[in-house]
């Protein structure tokens, strides 16, 4: 199976970050996870997404706040997917970063999730991958179900209450 790369672009991101590695791990996805900055590494960044097809990933997410640039510069550099990932900061809660992931130029997109929305940018990984893998396909289809299952639950008990008001 191809792995899915985990960018972000500081340490601090983590936080959110995890999430979508908890959701890969889930999944039983194979997964690397590093820290790496548009602005602080350029050059490294550049280097790990040319590079990152030949080293079996088959999917990027990029997690990064602020002038949020990270999944940006790795979509130049790769034909892989990209799913990028805006992280919530002090100063304008996260709008800068999502702005500055989703609003690409024609020719390089950016798969943008919600503000600190990591655990879809994993789910959205693990449906790229499911494409060819017909295992992952059965577990996306289980979850879903199960999700079904969930909310009709919900909808169950809500009904119940409303009875008893
Ligand atoms: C961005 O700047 C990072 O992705 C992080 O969200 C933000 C702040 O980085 P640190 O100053 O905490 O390293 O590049």
């Amino acid at each position: 199976m191809k792995k899915v790369a985990v960018i972000m672009g500081s340490d601090s991101d983590l936080p959110v970050v995890k999430n979508a590695i908890t959701e890969l791990r889930s999944f039983g996805v194979p997964y690397e996870a590093h820290v790496m900055s548009a602005h602080r590494t350029p050059a490294l960044a550049a280097e790990f997404a040319e590079k990152a097809a030949e080293n079996g990933f088959g999917v990027i997410i990029c997690a990064a706040g602020m002038a949020a640039h990270l999944a940006g510069v790795i979509a130049g550099h790769t034909t892989l997917p990209v799913i990028g990932i805006p992280c919530k900061s002090a100063a304008l809660e996260g709008m800068d970063a999502l702005l500055a992931t989703v609003m690409m130029p024609p020719g390089i997109p950016v798969a943008t999730v919600g503000i600190d929305g990591a655990k879809n940018a994993a789910i959205l990984a693990v449906q790229m991958l499911a494409l060819s893998d017909e295992t992952l396909a059965e577990q996306l289809r289980s979850r879903k179900a199960e999700m079904i299952a969930g909310v009709q639950k919900k909808d169950a008990a809500l009904q119940e209450k409303l009875r008893e008001l």
